[in-house]
């Protein structure tokens, strides 16, 4: 039945046999987005690319942390929970099966990456993050490229601020900047130039190609050039919501990695005007990653190559601005998981029809192995979103399971679920106004207990996130 159905779908989306893809990664990117409903958001390049494709409203990352939530997409699978997931399973010597872009090239196609793909920009370890003998990926890369510029070395691009600042001790950075120049004045300028040098000479290959470039804002520091923070000067913000802390036994944290650069010592849980501040350079730093989008969408057209190319926009996990009390990621609440998710190619039906349908990040390897025409390897666990690309409506399977640290968390259409390793329960209703802000697995504790068995069950179909 599963086949039929596939087929039929398959004919019924005429895409030429291997299109070209292009895998756009942002980030630390919550959908604060014009096209995920914030109208206070500059962002017409990426609102562009979902008025061609498909938006997935509910996409929920495998973790709220870098290095595992990009573990589940470039392996398709549930995996270990820390940020060095990828460095783990490469020395392990034990990689049986191949990842999403050695799968690809097993099939084909050059693979290129260019910026912040897996959890290290270029894909390399050693002190400096450019040691050759430390691959990140191994076997899947032609190339795996970082131009860290005027930052030295990829390590000092990651947190990089204005004209070549580098992290020595994050105490010592603004937490917050926009100073004057223009795109090559933070560090995804000149990733983005190489982007688009990559496509230019992908464009002459007589292959496919899977591009995947990496943009690094919005992640802390929150530095963009100042004119993309002129666009919120004036501009009013809707009001956080849920704010307080929750009560309770919960992923709740004191926001550590905010904190810690925050070396003017201000709090934005007691200080509004700071908080006011702190979203209006996250919402600079989404526009000037929607500006580097569109450079590189451009160039894609610019190359005659758009009509063969399928896009994929990607955002790691979300971010707490202020709800719940926190202001970072690292929770398994609604904030930290939720990511934009976009799929564009001019095959789409009902282009610019948003999709509601619950999907989760291990789904996009097998879709992308649909799209290409390339059998989906049976260890994948996650499945295509073909359905969904072809009825927006489609509400097929609708529960995504995330982890971070020992704890579990299914959300299904209504509810979520949350399972501490003690066995401690939380229950949100997501048709209620209170959300995720009253635990209600005391109230109704016979929900608690079923969705508990589903996400175990699905647990034990699936590998089981190791624990670390
Ligand atoms: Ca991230």
């Amino acid at each position: 039945m599963k086949i039929f159905c596939l087929l039929t779908l398959l004919a019924a989306f005429p895409i030429s046999a291997k299109p070209n893809i292009l895998f756009i990664c942002i980030d630390d990117l919550r959908p604060e987005l014009k096209c995920f409903g914030a109208d206070h958001i500059h962002s017409p390049h990426i609102d562009s690319l979902a008025s061609h494709g498909r938006a997935f409203t509910r996409h929920y990352v495998q973790a709220p942390t870098c290095g595992a939530s990009r573990y589940a997409l470039l392996t398709g699978t549930y995996g270990p929970t820390g940020n060095d997931a990828l460095f783990e399973r490469a020395r392990s010597k034990k990689i049986i099966h191949p990842s999403l872009p050695a799968y690809l090239r097993q099939n084909g196609y050059s693979t290129v990456s260019v910026g912040k793909v897996s959890h290290h920009p270029g894909g390399r370890g050693g002190k400096d993050w450019d040691d050759d003998s430390q691959l990140e990926m191994p076997h899947s890369w032609d190339k795996h490229l970082l131009p860290s510029d005027q930052w030295q070395h990829p390590r000092g691009w990651m947190h990089g601020l204005a004209n070549g600042e580098i992290r020595k001790k994050a105490k010592d950075m603004d937490l917050f900047q926009a100073q004057q120049g223009d795109d090559n004045a933070y560090p995804d300028g000149p990733s983005v130039d190489e982007t688009l040098k990559q496509l230019s000479l992908l464009a002459k290959l007589k292959k496919p190609f899977f591009l995947a470039t990496g943009i690094l804002r919005p992640h802390l520091p929150f530095g963009a050039p100042a004119k993309y923070l002129t666009y919120y000067k004036d501009r009013p913000f809707p009001p956080i919501r849920h704010r307080k802390k929750p009560a309770g036994k919960t992923t709740w944290h004191g926001s550590g990695e905010f904190m810690k650069y925050n070396r003017w010592g201000k709090n934005p849980i007691k200080d509004p005007a700071f908080a006011l501040e702190v979203r209006k350079h996250y919402a600079a730093c989404v526009s000037y990653a929607d500006a580097q989008v569109g450079k590189i969408i451009k160039e894609l057209e610019n190359l005659g190559l758009r009509e063969n190319t399928v896009i994929v926009l990607w955002g790691d996990h979300g971010w707490h601005l202020g709800e719940h009390n926190i202001w970072g990621k690292h929770s398994l609440f609604e904030e930290s998981l939720r990511s934009p998710l976009i799929i564009a190619h001019p095959s789409i039906k009902q282009q610019g029809v948003s999709t509601e349908s619950i999907v989760e990040s291990i789904d996009i390897f097998p879709t992308l192995c649909e799209l290409s025409g390339l059998e989906s390897p049976a260890f994948l666990e996650g499945d295509s979103l073909l359905p969904q690309l072809e009825d927006p409506s489609d509400k097929s399977d609708g529960t995504a399971i995330s982890y971070y640290k020992k704890s579990r968390t299914l959300r299904t259409p209504t509810h979520r679920l949350i399972k501490h390793s003690n066995g401690h329960l939380e229950l949100y209703d997501h048709r209620s106004p209170e959300g995720e802000s009253k635990n209600l697995a005391k109230e109704n504790p016979q929900l608690a207990q079923e969705l508990r068995k589903t996400l175990e069950e699905l647990n034990s179909l699936n590998s089981k996130p190791k624990q670390r």
